[in-house]
């Protein structure tokens, strides 16, 4: 028997298990979640099996068949077809399917045995499938299927034994299997295997029937779900905030000592106020931002979302969105990136370029170091109505800014549309799961490192970069004012406010627009560089630079700028990817510049009115 590598592919219906399986098998950290068209691109990893032989495992996105409608089911069509570029047809076909969904899931397996190819069914969920009381007759299904079954339970360790000791008894000769077109009636054919080898209780999910009785009622549902909304969102401050604040006070500290050790000039500058000021303020906001992916996590791992997505569905359509455009818009709250990708899933072309339009004005987590740096710098911290705390408040407005932005534009779009038919929502509800600790350590895990490489990465980079503008050249000789004023930063970011003028910013606040364009957090470390090489921040903090140099108006006018502006670059080269489309990068960018300026305006001058 030969050593080559065999080459394993991971099909079946959505949320069956196909990448907790991967994750099993390979050691890989995919991310898995409780609902529907979780995986939206081709996964590929290796493991060993104890014979020694190398297996290639593919995860692919779920599918419910090959009449394939959406872009990432398309994927799955087309591996298994040869179609894919650059691909060979895998050896074998391992199907995965919910044993507590058999009536859907066998469907697709016979749908897979026509292709012809090697295939095994791997009865997934067989922990849930037994507590359920469902009873399946293996060698009978087996034999009246005429492919191989085997059980696993993805979410437990040894859950994958049995598949991995039939796989590699599995020749990389590809045998045709018996491809009987038969082009029967696929639903009889399912029923009689089922009356055959699957016997179901009568009520198998009593417990799930009563949650959604009260999570689906169109009033308790809404009060539950405004209730977990607020939870999470207090939950970030209450837990997030003081973690966060000892950081930040820990990398003053730092940089305190830095500044008694280096001389004073512009590379104390650098040292103390970019790196240690303006890049410690960003890290310190890790713990907040790991908050709300564990409770973003532990929702997706529960199977609440798509009941969130039902209950929003009319809201959402009144406004020219579609309840499908609820978990990519809930995933950008983290980050527009995920949350565009995801819309894949959405059928509809028209509801998903709206949803790919509006994604980016959700608060992304990279927003929230320039929003609470500006806050703690302009807003007082004193209680109103009793209970609220005015920073917190403000806070919460720039959220709601973004939502309501939003669903103004959505609804603008929909007034747009030749074509205004509406599509009912069709979306399969999960079972309620216990999120588990692991995927949510992996989870955590994976976000915390994407952070970690920002900062160390480009944030970084940026920074050094801004302080070197800000730095060079040097101002001639008998130069009068503060050397910033005749350095390249001077001169772009006066160039600069010709246009933001207007809005009230000044030079220092336009040109840290700048890299915050590749990543927002920088917005945070550039005003610390610029105002610490001015000679302004004089080891106060940036949060005294940024008050004693900028106005309340003007503050109010750039948070509002960031609630709108079009960036980051990358979420503009995601939404080119994924619509390949210069035409849609443009009015993207465009709208939001538009939205952005016009907001920060009225902000700026009613403020000035005010004050
Ligand atoms: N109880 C139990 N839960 C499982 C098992 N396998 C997977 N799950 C859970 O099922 C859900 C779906 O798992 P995924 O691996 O994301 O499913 P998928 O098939 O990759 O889904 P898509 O990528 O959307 O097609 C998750 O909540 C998993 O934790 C299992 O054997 N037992
Ligand atoms: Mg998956």
């Amino acid at each position: 028997m030969s050593a080559s590598t065999l080459r394993i592919a991971l099909v079946g219906n959505p949320n069956s298990g196909k990448t907790a399986l991967f994750n099993l098998l390979t050691g890989g950290r995919q991310k898995v979640a409780n609902y529907a068209g979780v995986t939206i691109e081709r996964k590929e990893g290796r493991f060993c099996a104890p014979s020694g032989r190398v297996m290639q495992v593919l995860d692919l996105p779920g599918a419910y068949s090959f009449d394939a409608v959406s872009p990432d089911e398309k994927i799955t069509r087309d591996v298994l077809e040869g179609r894919y570029p650059g691909e060979a047809v895998p050896d074998l076909v391992v199907c995965v399917a919910d044993a507590t969904k058999l009536p859907l899931h066998l469907r697709f397996l016979l749908e897979l045995k026509r292709l012809g190819r090697p295939v095994v069914l791997a009865l997934n969920m067989m922990d849930a499938a037994k507590r359920r009381g469902i009873e399946i007759d293996i060698p009978e299904l087996q034999r009246r299927l005429g492919v191989p079954v085997v059980e696993t339970i993805a979410v437990r360790r040894g859950g994958a034994r049995a598949l991995i000791e039939h796989v590699d008894g599995h020749l990389p000769v590809a045998p045709p299997h018996d491809a009987e077109a038969t082009g029967g009636d696929l639903h009889a054919e399912v029923r009689t295997l089922l009356a055959a080898a699957v016997r179901v209780p009568r009520a198998t999910a009593v417990l799930d029937d009563a949650l959604d009785r009260v999570a689906l009622h169109p009033v308790a549902g809404l009060v539950i779900l405004t209730a977990v909304m607020f939870l999470v969102f207090q939950a970030v401050y209450a837990f997030g905030k003081p973690m966060s604040d000892a950081i930040g006070g820990g990398f003053d500290a730092l940089g305190a000592q830095f500044a008694l050790w280096l001389a004073a000039g512009p590379l104390q500058g650098l040292v103390v106020d970019g790196l240690f000021g303006g890049l410690g303020t960003v890290l310190g906001f890790l713990p907040q931002i790991l908050v709300l992916f564990f409770f973003i996590l532990a929702l997706e791992e529960s199977g609440y979302l798509p009941r969130a997505a039902f209950l929003l569905d009319r809201m959402m359509v009144s406004v020219g969105l579609t309840g499908r455009s609820f978990i990519p818009l809930l995933s950008s709250f983290a980050c527009a990136i995920p949350g565009i990708m995801g819309t894949r899933t959405i059928t509809d072309p028209r509801d998903r370029l709206v949803t790919i339009l509006v994604a980016p004005l959700m608060t992304c987590s990279a927003r929230l170091p320039v929003y609470a740096l500006l806050i703690a710098a302009f807003i007082p911290s004193h209680a109103v109505f009793g209970a609220f705390n005015l920073q917190g408040l403000v806070l919460f407005a720039l959220y709601a800014a973004g939502i309501l932005g939003a669903m103004l534009v959505g609804w603008v779009m929909k007034r747009t549309r030749r074509d205004q038919s509406v599509h009912a929502l069709l979306m399969e509800l999960p079972a309620y799961r216990m999120p588990g600790g692991r995927d949510i350590a992996i989870g955590l895990y994976e976000r915390g490192m994407i952070f970690l490489k920002r900062l160390t990465g480009v944030i970084l980079a940026l920074t050094v970069l801004m302080w070197a503008l800000s730095s060079f050249p040097a101002p001639p000789a008998g130069a009068t004012g503060p050397a910033i004023d005749y350095s390249i930063a001077g001169y772009i970011g006066r160039g600069l406010t010709y246009i933001f003028a207007p809005i009230g910013f000044n030079w220092q606040m336009s040109i840290a627009l700048i890299p915050a364009f590749a990543a927002r957090e920088t917005a945070v470390a550039a005003l610390a560089t610029v105002y610490a090489v001015g000679g302004d921040a004089a080891g106060a903090g940036l949060t005294h630079a940024l008050a004693s140099n900028i106005s309340l108006a003007s503050a109010l006018s750039l948070l509002v700028w960031f609630a709108y502006a079009p960036q980051c670059m990358s979420t503009l080269a995601v939404i080119k990817r994924e619509t390949n489309s210069w035409r849609n990068v443009a009015i993207s960018f465009g709208y939001m510049f538009v939205m952005a300026y016009a907001a920060s305006f009225i902000v700026y001058q009613t403020a000035r009115w005010f004050a």
